[in-house]
């Protein structure tokens, strides 16, 4: 089954809008099947945005990921990372979409509240440098026949 890293940033946990952003994922019909609070390491971040070691606001974006701590996440479910990205939104907030999670509560690019693996291959690594498999529960809801044809 198709799974997905998804992180609540520092700017969500401390706006208190986890229970509002996993809210949108468990009504949608995903599964959620790893969650923790975490304080992320320098080491961590780079390994996480090492994709972005180049480009200017990458020491900034380090020292965000790391002021405060995070909720990081694996959700699982058919369609799970396209689906994460669109309820997401764009990268910067002001292009956001009304009704994503970044067009909702989001103006600025460098306070984007949750981040969400792009596709196939970074949620598979993301899935794998941010948890364990003894970190992960491996379950089907009970009502998956109503939400699953
Ligand atoms: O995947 P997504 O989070 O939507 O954007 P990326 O292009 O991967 O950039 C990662 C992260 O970097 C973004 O969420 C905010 C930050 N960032 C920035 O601070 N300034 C930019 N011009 C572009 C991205
Ligand atoms: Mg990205």
């Amino acid at each position: 089954m198709e799974r997905t890293f998804l992180m609540i940033k520092p700017d969500g946990v401390q706006r208190n809008l986890v229970g509002e952003i996993i809210q949108r994922f468990e009504t949608k019909g995903f599964t959620l099947v790893g969650l923790k609070m975490m304080q992320v390491s320098s080491e961590l971040a780079e390994k996480h945005y090492a994709v972005h070691k180049e480009r200017p606001f990458f020491r900034s974006l380090v020292d965000f990921i790391t002021s405060s701590p995070v909720v990081a996440m694996v959700w699982q479910g058919e369609g799970v990372i396209a689906s994460a990205r669109k309820i997401i939104g764009a990268t910067n907030p002001l292009n956001a979409e009304p009704g994503t999670i970044r067009g909702d509560f989001g103006i600025s690019v460098g306070r984007n509240l949750i981040h969400g693996s792009d596709g196939p291959d970074t949620a598979k690594d993301e899935v794998s440098l941010w948890f364990s498999d003894a970190e992960l529960a491996n379950w089907t809801p009970a009502i998956t026949p109503w939400v699953v044809e």
